[in-house]
């Protein structure tokens, strides 16, 4: 489709036509966070999940809802209407093809993609799988106004950002703590890029070192083997990464390599931030030339547990390993 042209505006537009058309936030916070308690847990059942595609562009496609989330079975609402319909206590867990990644997600991303791998696979991927797409922030000011419709923000390349404020490093924290997922990656370019990221991850103790790590020597990234049991890390055994930094500070360390921490995920109030330290996982070389490597489930873990655990929580499918 449209998401191989160069520069996201087709993704913009859509995301934008898509909130105009759906239009169901509430007040501040994070996008669909002020639906809870509407409806029972455990109601289950219901639903029959019917049918596939939907138009999307799928591999996996398995067959009706699945549990996983707390015994609740999830995956079977087919409107992104900020109400739980099948009342499961899950607001708007919408996923027609079954792919694990919500329909109803809204999630943005701040900066630039490298540009060593393929178009953005990030981005087509996500294009495929849910209604908006991604919605690139690139070098936008952040604002209480601009993030308040996103549940998920990921931070891409943003050293040629301009340097962020306090406001909005204070934007950013409040948006999380209500309830946001952040997420970080880096690797794009030299040491100084760590300086502008290292901005927004201040409040939460956490940044990025100064060191280069984990270069490759041939044509391979380097495998990252050293997993630490969490649901972002379930069923990852390795993913490459090539000229990274280290996840230094705060919050879980969840994989290392060579002594490096390569990832930390932290829990602050209602929100989540996960930094990794690296940025290949969102090339296709990374996605399609390595089996051994889990990119796309890793993915997956990473947004369900970034979203808020009342909303848009759909089950990952078994086939994707
Ligand atoms: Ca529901
Ligand atoms: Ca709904
Ligand atoms: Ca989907």
């Amino acid at each position: 489709m449209m998401r191989f042209v160069p520069g996201a505006a087709g993704a913009l537009l859509l995301a934008l036509g898509a909130a105009t058309a759906c239009g169901a936030e509430d007040s501040g916070g994070v996008a669909g966070g002020g639906q809870s308690g509407v409806g029972s847990t455990g109601g289950g059942g219901s639903g029959a999940g019917s049918g596939s595609g939907g138009g999307l562009n799928v591999g996996g496609g398995a067959s009706g809802g699945g549990t996983g989330d707390g015994g609740v079975v999830t995956g079977n609402e087919d409107k992104c209407d900020g109400i739980d319909n099948d009342k499961n206590g899950i607001v708007d867990d919408v996923d027609v093809g079954k792919d694990g990644v919500c329909d109803c997600l809204r999630i943005a991303t701040l900066g630039e993609p490298g540009t060593v791998g393929q178009p953005n696979v990030f981005d087509a991927w996500l294009a495929a799988r849910s209604t908006y797409g991604t919605t690139p922030l690139k070098d936008k000011a952040l604002t209480a106004d601009l993030l308040k419709e996103f549940q998920i923000i990921v931070s891409q390349n943003v050293s040629n950002n301009h340097a962020y404020s306090a406001a909005e490093v204070g934007a950013l924290g409040t948006w999380i703590k209500a309830g946001g997922g952040f997420m970080t990656l880096i690797g794009y370019a030299g040491p100084s890029e760590i300086q502008n990221v290292n901005q927004l991850l201040a409040p939460f103790g956490m940044s990025y070192g100064p060191e280069q790590i984990l270069q490759k020597s041939g044509a391979n990234t380097i495998p990252v083997t050293g997993w630490v049991k969490h649901p972002v890390t379930n069923g990852v055994t390795q993913i490459g990464v090539d000229n990274g930094y280290p996840v230094n500070g705060a919050g879980l360390a969840l994989a290392s390599e060579q002594s490096w921490t390569v990832l930390r995920a932290q829990e602050v109030s209602a929100g989540k931030v996960l930094m990794w330290g690296d940025e290949w996982l969102t090339f296709d070389s990374e996605w399609k030339g390595h089996p051994e490597y889990q990119v796309e489930l890793f993915w997956l873990n990473a947004l369900k547990w970034l979203s808020p655990a009342n909303n848009c929580q759909v089950p990952i499918p078994p086939s994707i390993k």
